[in-house]
């Protein structure tokens, strides 16, 4: 397990490298730059990420949220456009260190929340929140226009403006789509960039739906361990691998997370995991907890065991926080429950590593 964090550079980060650093265990980022889904990452761009990065003493073998155009999932001619973009990109992040690239197929929306900042009644502190019921009187419209204000100015992964602009058009076009066409357009993709990962040793996680269901009526088509299986058979490789987030996953209660770890670890296809808890509130319904088991409803210790026994080497992070110690930042990105996390996430590890050993 490698522990790793997310950082969103020094220009729209509150929190330093240097800071990151001083958390026990942690051996570099799951970095990020701030494109739009489509855009060529260019080489100087990634250059001056990495090389930051470096000279605080920190890796950066894993980027985040490279973004796929809904042309290539809505399979519109202009999608070979994107993918030729989306090798490009590939390479360029392959040439300075990149061994893992998290993405996601979800159309239209990434990670979804109805509420950013949910104070907690028995603590003060606050987290991501969310409640179906409150969506079905909001619509997608509403919700972009609420999370965009919620974001107190932060940009937030998977929200980009550039893409919500067009929501209303996009949202069109995916009108009538089945899961089986999302999921052709899903093979064509890999099918366009597998070879070039495998050429240059880089390894596509792809990210669950997030919550863990469809909303909107849009397809989706990664959040259940029958999806994963198919996912991986689009093209059998290593290339095509998964992150798994256990706080997506484990928003719906039919998801066994320890055991969709253990059988895509076996098979060799866990690259990553984004590991946090969550705690149900009722149906659909539920908040960001701490990383402590007892603190919500997954157990963060067979989670754990599941990653030390099945993909050892699988990079690894704290995920979300909340935020607590009147922190204010990035809602689910502060500093001091992530550390927290990465903190516990070690001891687990630590304890599973050892007993197994008979220390
Ligand atoms: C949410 C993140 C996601 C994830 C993307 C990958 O907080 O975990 O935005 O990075 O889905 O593309």
């Amino acid at each position: 397990m490698k522990m790793t964090f997310r950082w969103f550079g020094s220009a729209q980060d509150t929190i330093k490298l240097s800071q990151i650093k001083q958390i026990p265990g942690m051996t570099g980022l799951m970095g990020l730059l701030d494109k739009a889904a489509g855009d060529i990452w260019r080489e100087d761009e990634i250059k001056a990420y990495i090389d930051e990065v470096h000279a605080a003493g920190l890796e950066c073998e894993v980027i985040e949220s490279v973004n796929v155009h809904e042309d290539i999932k809505l399979g519109l001619p202009t999608r070979d456009k994107y993918i030729e973009n989306y090798r490009i990109t590939i390479r360029n992040l392959a040439k300075y260190g990149v061994k893992v690239i998290v993405y996601n197929f979800m159309p239209v929306f990434d990670w979804l929340r109805t509420d950013l900042a949910r104070i907690r009644d028995d603590d003060g502190s606050n987290s991501l929140y969310f409640d179906e019921k409150d969506l079905g009187t909001m619509g997608p419209l509403e919700i972009v226009r609420k999370t965009a204000q919620d974001s107190k100015g932060f940009s937030l992964p998977g929200w980009e403006p550039e893409r919500l602009a067009q929501l209303e058009t996009t949202l069109k076009l995916y009108e009538g789509m089945t899961a089986e066409t999302l999921l052709a357009n899903y093979k064509y993709f890999l099918q366009g960039i597998v070879p070039t990962c495998e050429e240059v040793g880089v390894r596509m996680a792809v990210h669950p739906d997030d919550p863990a269901w469809p909303i909107f009526g849009l397809p989706r088509i990664a959040h259940a361990e029958e999806h994963f299986a198919k996912i991986i058979s689009l093209v059998d490789s290593p290339a095509n691998s998964l992150c798994l987030c256990t706080g997506s996953l484990g928003s719906n209660t039919a998801n066994d997370v320890p055991a969709i770890v253990s059988r895509f670890g076996k098979l060799g296809r866990v690259a990553c995991m984004h590991i946090r808890n969550v705690k149900h509130l009722g149906y659909r319904k539920f908040r960001e907890a701490s990383h402590l088991s007892s603190d919500g409803d997954l157990n963060m210790y067979a989670i754990v065991k599941a990653v030390h026994d099945t993909c050892p080497d699988a990079y690894v992070r704290p995920d979300h926080g909340r935020m607590i110690w009147n922190e204010t930042g990035r809602p689910g990105y502060g500093l001091y429950d992530r550390a927290l996390g990465a903190a516990y996430l070690n001891g687990l590890w630590e304890a599973i590593d050892k007993s197994g050993k008979g220390e």
